[in-house]
């Protein structure tokens, strides 16, 4: 089915696990026949924006570069799963607009500050707590939550593949 393109936004604190679920959705989506593509930090921050940091002028610009890219996704009728930060609600409010209300499904992967620092797969909080790595989002720089997300997922309480199945139920997938 070629005329679905959508963008499935996920926004939430690093180690939350934006990636990795979207990563286990898109499996799911491609053996579902979907054509499905992620946009994340290993594709995007290294290429097309590894001249951005992580001030806020920087992130925001980052958030509008990677809803102009999802948009073209979205045009060709693909789903497009985006896994970043994305802390401020301003820019996501403005890929939504810029995407059309229909096509945007923000997703909150929703993980307390306690459980990703002690998750910490990369030892960043802990950098961050040193003050090595100046403005970390949830210790040195805001990260402001969804007030309307169309989707909430807890993975502080429910696993990946638990998740997934949330997210072709709520999305109507079959
Ligand atoms: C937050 C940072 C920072 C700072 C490096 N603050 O868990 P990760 O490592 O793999 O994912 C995080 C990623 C965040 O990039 P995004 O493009 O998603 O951020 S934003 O939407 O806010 O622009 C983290 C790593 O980069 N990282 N420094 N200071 N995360």
């Amino acid at each position: 089915n070629g005329y679905e393109g959508k963008i499935v936004w996920f926004t939430g604190l690093s180690a939350s696990g934006k990636s990795t679920i979207a990563n286990a959705f898109s499996r799911r989506l491609f053996d579902l026949n979907r054509q499905v593509y992620v946009l994340d930090g290993d594709n995007i921050r290294q290429g097309l924006n590894s001249d951005l940091g992580f001030g806020d002028e920087a992130r925001k610009e980052n958030i509008r570069r990677i809803g102009e890219v999802a948009k073209l996704f979205i045009d060709s009728g693909q789903y497009v799963l985006t896994a970043f930060i994305s802390p401020f609600r301003e820019d996501r409010q403005t890929v939504r607009d810029l995407v059309g209300e229909g096509e945007f499904i923000e997703v909150y992967v929703k993980c307390s500050i306690e459980a990703c620092e002690e998750r910490d797969p990369k030892g960043l909080y802990k950098k961050a707590r040193k003050k090595e790595i100046p403005s970390f989002t949830g210790i040195s720089s805001p990260y402001e939550e969804p007030l309307n997300p169309e989707i909430v997922l807890n993975s502080e309480k429910y696993s990946v593949e638990e998740c997934v199945e949330q997210l072709l139920k709520e999305l109507n997938i079959r």
